[in-house]
Formats: C-alpha cells, sequence, structure tokens
C-alpha cells in the first residue's frame, strides 16, 4: 500500500480539521476533531468511557476536475471496527484499529458539488480483534440488570476514534499501485531491487533513483529490476542517509503517472549473537513508547511527534518498539528521517490471563478466528511498512501466554507465515513467560524479555536486580543461543516525588533501578539492547495499581524529563550505536 502523496498526477486532499459527531442512536451532533481520541475532548463521563458505535460525519466538496481522474479515501485508522459510507453508498468496513484501509469511491461522488462522508466506528472488543477483550454483561445483586464492563487485559486505556488522518487522493486511471523495494550491499555499492505494480494500461515506464541532493545516481525503464548505486550512503541509524525512487509511468510518451517513494539502503542479518545492520553490530538504546498524549489520546498529532523524536536524540536513544501496535505511516517516516531503527510491533497484546488454569489459547478465546485475523494483521502491517529502512524487526505479538500448549501452533503459523510475507527481517516475540516454559521463542530470531525485579516480584529490593538479571538472561542464552534483548524493564515514578534512601515510586528509585539493570547488561556480551518502559507516562484504564495511568516513563506524558532521563542520556552519551561487547 502506497502512502498518499502529491506529485505531477496526484492531489491529495486531507480532511483532518472538525467532523460533527455522535453515539450510535444520539438526534444531534456534536463537533469532534479529527484525527484524535474523542474520550477526553469533552466534560462528558460517559463519553469518555463509551462501549459502542459512535458517527463521524463530514461534507467536503470535490473538484469538477478530478471527474478525469480515480479518487481514493484512505482512513490512517479508526479503533477498532469500521464502517465507511459515502453519499449514503457503504463503500468499506475494515477490523483492527491500527492500519490504514482505503477505497476508491470515484463512482459515488458528485463532481463540482457537496459530498457527505459517514464513518462508524466501535470500540467494542471481543476475542477475535487484536487486541482481544470483552464485553461482559454482569448480572449479581450488587449490580444494576445487564451491568455492562469492557475487560480487557492489556496496560493502556482503549482510546477509540479517528486516530489518525482521513485523505482524500486522486490517482490518474492507470495508476501505480505498489512498489516494492529490497536492499543490499556489495562491497562500496548499493543494490535496490524494486518492482513496481500497475493497474490499468501497461505502458513503459522510467525508474530514477536520486540522491539527497537530487542527483540521478542509477535508473531503469523495466517494471522489476535492480538498480546499482556505486559509493552508495547507507541508511543507518545515526547516520540515515535516503534515497528517492521516483517512478513514471508514460502512456504514448505521455506523463500518465509519477510517485516518489523514500528508501534507505541497508542490510540486516542476525549473527550467532549479533543483530548486523549494514554488517555491522548494532546496540539497541531506546524505549518501549506509546502513542499517547493529553487530550489527544492516541490521536495523530505532528507536535508530539516532533518532540518525541527531538526527545529520543536528546537522550541518546537510537530505537524504540512501537509497543503495543503499529503506529501511524507517519511516525514512521519520523523513524526513517531521524535515523531511530524501529522494532515494530502486531497489535497482539492482551493475550494472557497469568493463569496456567484458565486458558487463552482455547476454543471461545483466542481460537482460530483470532488466528486468521491475525495473520490478516501481519498481512495489512508488512504490506504497509515493508519499504521503511527504519523498520528493522517484526514482534508479533507482546506478552501473550506462551507457556499454553495451544500457543505453539497457534504462533508458530504467525511466525511462518511473518517470514513469508517478509524474509528480510528477523521476527521476534517480546516475552514474559519463563524460559522454561515458552513454547515460542525457539522459533523466533531475536529473544525480547520483560522483566520487573524489584517491581513486581521483590518489590523495593533494588539489591536483587543483579543477581537475577544475570541469572535468568543466561539462563535463556544458555537454552536458545539467540542474541537478547531487554524489552522491558521500569519503575513507576511520580514526577516530583524524592527520597534517599530510594524508596518506590520516587525519581531516585526509578534512577537506581535502571543503573543497576544497565550495568547488569553491560557484562552480558548476548544483549543486543535495552529498551526502558517506557519512554513517557500513559493513560490507562482506571484500577487501585495505576496512578493516572502508568507512570514507568523516562518522561512526563508532556514530555519533561525525570531525573533518571539525565542518568540515562549520560549512560547512552558512551554507548555507540555499532557497539560489540
Ligand atoms: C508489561 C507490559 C506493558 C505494561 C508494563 C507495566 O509487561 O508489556 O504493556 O505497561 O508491563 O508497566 O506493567
Amino acid at each position: 500500500m502506497l502512502y498518499p502523496i502529491e506529485t505531477e498526477t496526484r492531489e491529495v486532499k486531507d480532511l483532518s480539521g472538525i467532523w460533527d459527531f455522535k453515539r450510535d442512536g444520539e438526534d444531534s451532533f456534536i463537533l469532534m476533531p479529527v484525527p484524535a481520541s474523542y474520550n477526553d475532548i469533552t466534560q462528558d463521563i460517559t463519553l469518555r468511557d463509551y462501549v459502542g458505535k459512535v458517527w463521524y460525519r463530514k461534507r467536503t466538496f470535490i473538484p469538477i476536475s478530478w471527474k478525469e481522474k480515480r479518487v481514493f479515501l484512505r482512513i490512517g485508522s479508526a479503533a477498532h471496527f469500521s464502517e465507511v459510507y459515502v453519499n449514503n453508498v457503504k463503500v468499506m468496513e475494515h477490523k483492527g484499529g491500527f492500519l490504514p484501509f482505503e477505497g476508491e469511491i470515484s463512482s459515488l461522488l458528485k463532481y463540482g458539488g457537496e459530498n457527505e462522508i459517514l464513518i462508524s466506528v466501535d470500540n467494542t472488543l471481543s476475542w477475535d480483534i487484536l487486541p482481544p477483550g470483552e464485553l461482559k454483561i454482569i448480572n449479581d445483586e450488587m449490580h444494576p440488570k445487564e451491568y455492562k464492563v469492557l475487560e480487557y487485559y492489556f496496560d493502556f486505556f482503549n482510546y477509540s476514534g479517528i486516530h489518525r488522518p482521513v485523505l482524500l487522493y486522486t490517482t490518474p486511471m492507470t495508476y501505480i499501485k505498489d512498489i516494492k523495494v529490497e536492499t543490499d550491499i556489495k562491497g562500496k555499492d548499493g543494490l535496490v531491487e524494486y518492482k513496481v505494480s500497475l493497474e490499468g494500461e501497461i505502458g513503459n515506464i522510467i525508474v530514477n533513483l536520486r540522491d539527497e541532493n537530487g542527483n540521478l545516481v542509477a535508473s531503469s525503464n523495466s517494471f522489476n529490476g535492480m538498480l546499482e548505486v556505486k559509493n552508495a550512503n547507507l541508511w543507518e541509524p545515526g547516520n540515515p542517509h535516503l534515497y528517492t525512487l521516483e517512478v513514471k509511468i508514460f502512456l504514448d510518451k505521455k506523463l500518465i503517472d509519477c510517485y516518489r517513494l523514500d528508501i534507505g539502503i541497508r542490510t540486516i542479518r542476525i549473527d550467532g549473537k549479533r543483530f548486523l545492520i549494514n554488517n555491522k553490530p548494532f546496540y539497541f538504546k531506546g524505549f518501549g513508547k506509546h502513542e499517547d498524549s493529553d487530550i489527544r489520546g492516541k490521536g495523530l498529532d505532528h507536535v508530539i511527534n516532533i518532540k518525541d523524536f527531538n526527545l529520543l536524540k536528546w537522550i541518546g536513544a537510537n530505537s524504540f518498539r512501537t509497543s503495543h501496535y503499529p503506529y501511524s505511516d507517519e511516525v514512521l517516516f519520523l523513524a526513517d528521517k531521524y535515523g531511530i531503527a524501529v522494532i515494530e510491533e502486531a497489535p497482539a497484546v492482551g493475550m494472557n490471563l497469568w493463569n496456567p488454569e484458565n486458558k487463552v489459547f482455547r476454543k471461545g478465546r483466542v481460537d482460530e478466528r483470532t488466528l486468521e485475523h491475525h495473520l490478516q494483521v501481519m498481512k495489512e502491517m508488512i504490506d504497509r511498512d515493508k519499504n521503511h529502512p527504519s523498520v528493522v524487526m517484526w514482534s508479533v505479538a507482546n506478552e501473550a501466554a506462551t507457556f499454553e500448549e495451544e500457543s505453539e501452533e497457534y504462533f508458530k503459523k504467525i511466525i511462518e507465515e511473518t517470514k513469508k510475507l517478509d524474509p528480510t527481517r528477523p521476527v521476534t516475540i517480546v516475552e514474559s513467560t519463563s524460559y522454561k516454559d515458552t513454547k515460542v521463542s525457539k522459533y523466533v530470531d531475536v529473544i525480547c524479555v520483560n522483566r520487573y525485579y524489584s517491581w513486581y516480584t521483590d518489590s523495593g529490593n533494588l539489591d536483587i536486580i543483579e543477581y537475577q538479571l544475570e541469572k535468568e538472561l543466561k539462563d535463556w542464552y544458555d537454552k536458545f543461543g539467540k542474541p537478547i534483548i531487554l524489552s522491558e524493564f521500569g519503575a513507576d515514578t511520580i514526577t516530583g516525588f524524592h527520597s534517599d534512601p530510594p524508596l518506590m515510586f520516587t525519581e531516585e528509585y526509578q534512577w537506581e533501578m535502571l543503573r543497576r539493570f544497565m550495568e547488569t547488561l553491560d557484562r552480558l556480551d548476548f544483549v543486543i539492547g535495552e529498551h526502558i518502559w517506557n519512554f513517557a507516562d500513559f493513560m490507562t484504564k482506571q484500577e487501585v495499581r495505576r496512578v493516572l495511568g502508568n507512570r514507568k516513563g523516562v518522561f512526563t506524558r508532556q514530555r519533561q524529563p525525570k531525573m533518571a532521563a539525565h542518568f540515562v542520556k549520560e549512560r547512552w552519551k558512551k554507548i555507540p550505536d555499532f557497539w560489540e561487547k
């Protein structure tokens, strides 16, 4: 899937702005910004915690000139199930709240007139959608009849609505439908293998590869091919050179369509206990993040995004994981540009009830319907993001109940299919299970482990970290012989709380905990990365272990540094991006 861009043959109309909005069944509309979660926009608690369907409506003029073109409607994301109507005709529906969907609407439009776009979005979770959840209906003496509660087992608020831009865009009748790029390195030269798919009449093609200054470095006139770039400037974390692949289609010598795709030339390979980018051992320094901010919820916000990348650079991070779902296209374009490596995660989180007696991988919960949807999500995610140089690994899930027998077949299929869809990137699953019990980690290329020593276990005992971390990670390595990333570790920290000696929830405790974890990792040469949980504080559902959300951020939700940020910055300054212990 190509991201909509403007070129000499294409137009984009961004429908971001103020839409009409109402809950299903209501008579009148209120005003609602798009993109944004609707939850925190009004003062109405029943809307904040609403479960069910809502409607978004936008009226827009379509220019007469668009009659000669194809017009597509693309929704960046809608959490979680959506149906789309144009001038009262249903054009598409989509399941899954974190990936885009689009459809051609040319035949439904009034050209030179006003058109109505109506989008329903339902945030109800079930076991056959990712992330899963369940609508519980309580009938006991302590609740009113049929009392409804949406239960979910992941640790972020179920923000809802249209979270990413809604775009109208045009293409010519014959148009470039997709481009796929894979790159390699030969000595000092770069190899760019590409494939262009076309819809409509077959025309002639010119493919030009240009460097950052617009200079032509290679070209071809076939739909599939290999471009060679002499003395290529590679893409890598910290030094992210991009090239532009310019694809032009001609019919009878007339330019019909043009698309420009930014690409990076780089390789990724696992070699024993090393993760090689451009044949050099890469060390992941960074965070698990969230798409989350005040008022906007999970709505795309360029201000927050640029601030976050500036903070990543400031603190010396070179990577993050899109915990726990694929982030917006716009974030990944920034990662390409800023030179930040991304572990991109599927929205498979909350597949764990932390109880071997109460199974998740069974009929009616995570079963063949979930599997089918999960496979579809992997397909959509890879289809959208295959060309991003910043995406260096796929994560198929976070903290699933991989100790259950039935999880093995499930994830074996998901991992096999992911590797088939993209043989160029390693695959991981992020584990909370013990190395002894996991049925799945044997299928992945890199082991990712989340550990909360001195927090959820041995709470308050910082002195246990070194012993437990070293022991457990060595056990993981001895068993699987694969490189390991400590993909989560952290402490809830209320900014402004202090104590010395360090006590839980203070800024000193977070600092001291991170220090002890990190210094232990330095001694383990098979550990190829440290991702702190979390980049910033974020909203969760309300529960007694959460104080206005999860406070494990090294930055506050408003993106101000806690004390530990300064320690992490000093540490990461000393660790190069390419580092072999
Ligand atoms: C985890 C989860 C993450 C939570 C975190 C925590 O293991 O992967 O989603 O937010 O722990 O803070 O409990």
